[in-house]
C-alpha cells in the first residue's frame, strides 16, 4: 500500500504543458497544429488524413484474442473502496482516525447501504480495501489501524467495520444484485499485534501460524519488521499454507470472488502460484457444488512498478512457472496520465497520444496468460481530478462540456476501448476532488490527511445515503456517461475482448489515437482525440479494412457513410469516439 518503491514516468513534455494550457475545450483553442489560426480568431478543426493502417498488435495477451471465452476476468469492472472512507452506515462503529482527508467513520453497512448506487454506476465488481481485525487501540499508529492494511487476525471482521455476519450480508447481497466480491488480502505483512490463531475456524483446526521475522533475507521481500509492521517468512512452509488456507476460506465460507494482492512483492512468486492454486480449487469446488458465486477465483497483483519487466517477474511469473493471472497496470495508467491527464509532479506533464501505446506499456514482455488491469486511481496517489487542478487542465466547476469534465470522460473512453479487466476507485464517476487542495501539500502533511500517498481518500458521495450530499448536473453527467459506456463495453465483446489494430497514432501530429477493436464479428472503430481542438480524420477505407456504414455507438443517429475511398469523422477536442463497423 504505501511506501511502495515508486517507479515515477517523468516528462518528456513539460514545456509542450505551457502551450496546451492556453485554451478552453470548447473551441477557443490556439493549438490546432496547422498554424492557420492567425487573425480572425476562427479556429479551423484539425485535420488528419489516414490511408493506411500500423497494424495488429498486442494480441498475444489473453484478453485481446477476439473470444469471450478466452478469460471470464477480461469482462470485470471494478469499483474499488476504501472502507474506512467511504460511507457511515452504523454510527456505533467509527475509526475517528486514520490517514487522509474523510471523517473515518465508514464501514460495512455503508457500502450496503450503497450497493443500488454502486451497480448504477455500470461496474459489476467490488474491491473493498482490507476489513480483517487491526487491533483498532493497540499498536504504535492508530492512523495505520484504520487503513486495514496491518492486520492483526485474519478470520475476524474488524470490529471498526462490522462482523463477520454482516460481511456475509454484503456479499449474499452484492452477489443478488450481480456484483462480484473481492477483498483485499495483505500476505506479506502485518500488524504487530498479531494473533494468527485466535478465531481460527474449526474446518482450519490444526492450522500452524505463520512464521513472521524481523527481517526476511529473500530479495524478493522487502519487508521489514518496525514498530508498525510485522513480516512474514515464506522460507518457512507454515507461512505459505496459512495463507493458502487464508485465501481459499473466503472463497468456500462467504463465496468472495477471489482477491487482490497488496504489495504483492512481498511474496515469492513460487508462493502465489500455491495461493492461486487453492483459490481456484475452492471456487471450483463451488461450482461443482452448483454454486453461481464464489466460482471466478480472479486474483490480481498490486506490484506499483511503470517496469513492465518488474511487474512481469514479481506478479505473472512466467509462461512455464505462472504466478499470478492478472495485475495492476502501472505502465498504462502512467501512460493515460501523460496523453490525457497528468502526473503528479505538478507542472503539467501531458504528452501526446503515444503514451496510450508506448514501448515501456504495450504489454509486449508479459506471458500471454497475462490479464492487465487498468485503473485511473486508487487510495495512494491523488485523484485524478486533482492532478488536473494541478496541471491548470480544469476545474470541477467548468461546465460539463469544459476541460475538467471532458478529461475524465476522455479517460473512460480509454478504459472503455481496453481489452481486460478496468477498475474504478470511488468518486471517480462523479470526477470527485478535494476541495482546496490541488498542490502538493509537503509541510506536516500526515496531519492534514493531504499527503499525495492518502489525499484520495475522501468520504463517499453517494445520493440520497450521504448526508447532505446532491449531485451536481456535471457530476450527474460524467456519471451518466461511464454507465453508457460500461453498457457498451458490456455489450460489445471487442471492447473488453477484442484483438486492437491501431490505425494511426504517429506523425504527423500524435494527439489523436485510432484503433479498431475485433471479437469474431463484433468489430469497433475507437478514435480518442487528445488534442484541445476538434479533429477531422479523412480516413481510408484501406486504412480501416472496411467499406461498409460506421454507426456512432453512443449516438446511433450519427453515421457515416464512405465516399471516394474515404470516411471522414469529426472527433470533437478531448473526446472518445466509439462507431460500429459494418
Ligand atoms: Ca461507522
Ligand atoms: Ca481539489
Amino acid at each position: 500500500m504505501m511506501n511502495s518503491a515508486v517507479f515515477k514516468r517523468t516528462s518528456l513534455a513539460m514545456m509542450m504543458a505551457l502551450a496546451l494550457a492556453a485554451c478552453g475545450g470548447g473551441g477557443g483553442g490556439s493549438d490546432n497544429g496547422g498554424g492557420n489560426n492567425g487573425g480572425g480568431g476562427e479556429v479551423t478543426d484539425y485535420a488528419l488524413t489516414i490511408s493506411s493502417n500500423a497494424g495488429k498488435t498486442a494480441d498475444t495477451l489473453i484478453c485481446n484474442q477476439g473470444s469471450k471465452s478466452s478469460s471470464e476476468f477480461c469482462g470485470l469492472r471494478m469499483y474499488q473502496i476504501m472502507v474506512e472512507a467511504y460511507v457511515n452506515g452504523d454510527p456505533t462503529i467509527d475509526y475517528d482516525t486514520g490517514y487522509g482527508p474523510s471523517k473515518h467513520k465508514g464501514d460495512l453497512q455503508g457500502i450496503i447501504n450503497s450497493l443500488d448506487y454502486i451497480k448504477s454506476t455500470g461496474v459489476n465488481a467490488l474491491w473493498l480495501t482490507p476489513v480483517f481485525d487491526s487491533c483498532a487501540g493497540q499498536t504504535a499508529d492508530p492512523k495505520l489501524e484504520a487503513t486495514g492494511y496491518f492486520a492483526c487476525d485474519y478470520f475476524k471482521i474488524d470490529p471498526k467495520f462490522g462482523t463477520n455476519s454482516k460481511f456475509q450480508e454484503l456479499v449474499t447481497k452484492a452477489h443478488e444484485k450481480g456484483l462480484y466480491v473481492f477483498l483485499d488480502g495483505v500476505f506479506g505483512h502485518a500488524s504487530t499485534k498479531l494473533k494468527p490463531l485466535a478465531n481460527l475456524p474449526a474446518s482450519l483446526a490444526g492450522l500452524s501460524a505463520p512464521k513472521t521475522a524481523a527481517s526476511v533475507p529473500n530479495g524478493y521481500n522487502t519487508c521489514t519488521a518496525s514498530t508498525t509492521q510485522a513480516c512474514f517468512d515464506y522460507s518457512d512452509s507454515a507461512t505459505l499454507e496459512y495463507f493458502k488456507a487464508v485465501a481459499a476460506y473466503y472463497v468456500s465460507q462467504y463465496g468472495i470472488d477471489g482477491w487482490r494482492l497488496d504489495q504483492a512483492y512481498q511474496v515469492p512468486a513460487t508462493a502465489w502460484a500455491e495461493i492461486r492454486a487453492s483459490v481456484e480449487q475452492a471456487s471450483a469446488d463451488r461450482a461443482a457444488n452448483g454454486e453461481k458465486w464464489g466460482t471466478l477465483g480472479y486474483m490480481v497483483a498490486e506490484v506499483w512498478d511503470g517496469n513492465q519487466s518488474k511487474v512481469s517477474s514479481l506478479a505473472y511469473g512466467s509462461a512455464s512457472k505462472p504466478a499470478l493471472k492478472s495485475a495492476f497496470n502501472f505502465p498504462l495508467y502512467y501512460g493515460m496520465l501523460q496523453a490525457i491527464g497528468a502526473e503528479n509532479g505538478g507542472a503539467s506533464t501531458s504528452k501526446d497520444a503515444t503514451s496510450l501505446f508506448a514501448s515501456w506499456n504495450d504489454g509486449s514482455v508479459y506471458p500471454a496468460f497475462a490479464t492487465p488491469n487498468l485503473f485511473l486511481g486508487n487510495h495512494d496517489v491523488p485523484r485524478f481530478g486533482d492532478l488536473l487542478q494541478r496541471a491548470n487542465m480544469g476545474n470541477p466547476t467548468d461546465s460539463s462540456t469544459g476541460e475538467y469534465w471532458l478529461r475524465h470522460k476522455a479517460a473512460f473512453s480509454f478504459m472503455t476501448a481496453t481489452s481486460g479487466p478496468i477498475t474504478f476507485y470511488y468518486g471517480e464517476e462523479i470526477g470527485d476532488q478535494l476541495d482546496g487542495f490541488s498542490t502538493a501539500v509537503t509541510s506536516n502533511c500526515a496531519d492534514l490527511g493531504r499527503c499525495d500517498d492518502h489525499v484520495s481518500r475522501t468520504d463517499g458521495k453517494v445520493p440520497g445515503v450521504t448526508a447532505g450530499y446532491t449531485a451536481t448536473a456535471q457530476q450527474t453527467d460524467l456519471k451518466t456517461y461511464l454507465a453508457a459506456l460500461l453498457k457498451l463495453r458490456d455489450d460489445h465483446p471487442a471492447l473488453a475482448y477484442g484483438s486492437l489494430t491501431r490505425i494511426y497514432q504517429a506523425t504527423p501530429d500524435a494527439q489523436v489515437f485510432i484503433a479498431r477493436k475485433d471479437a469474431t464479428s463484433d468489430n469497433v472503430l475507437y478514435l480518442l482525440n487528445t488534442k484541445k481542438t476538434d479533429a477531422v480524420v479523412t480516413l481510408s477505407t484501406a486504412a480501416l479494412g472496411a467499406t461498409g456504414e460506421l454507426v456512432n455507438l453512443l449516438d446511433s443517429s450519427n453515421t457515416i457513410a464512405a465516399s471516394g475511398g474515404n470516411y471522414v469523422i469529426k472527433v470533437p477536442a478531448l473526446t472518445g469516439s466509439f462507431y460500429q463497423i459494418n
